[in-house]
């Protein structure tokens, strides 16, 4: 996710990946206080200001060995 800084972010999460036993998920980005909750095949939008240029980790709060991503912040 690569986005200018200053940009109103409007993302979707769909955790929907086969062979999970889970029915949640989370959606976590630390550095911008966001921690939403997804239910398994359902999808949820999370909208947020990119306010701080830099790096930073997303990754699902409630299993820290699913594959995340990472918000890239262009200054
Ligand atoms: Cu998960």
């Amino acid at each position: 996710l690569v986005v200018k800084k200053g940009t109103t972010v409007e993302a979707e999460a769909h955790p929907q990946r086969a062979g999970w036993t889970v029915t949640q998920h989370g959606f976590a980005i630390p550095a911008y206080g966001i921690a939403e909750v997804v239910d398994q095949n359902g999808s949820k939008s999370i909208e947020f200001k990119a306010e701080k240029d830099g790096i930073f980790p997303i990754n699902c709060q409630l299993h820290p060995a699913h594959v995340g991503g990472e918000l890239v912040v262009l200054p």
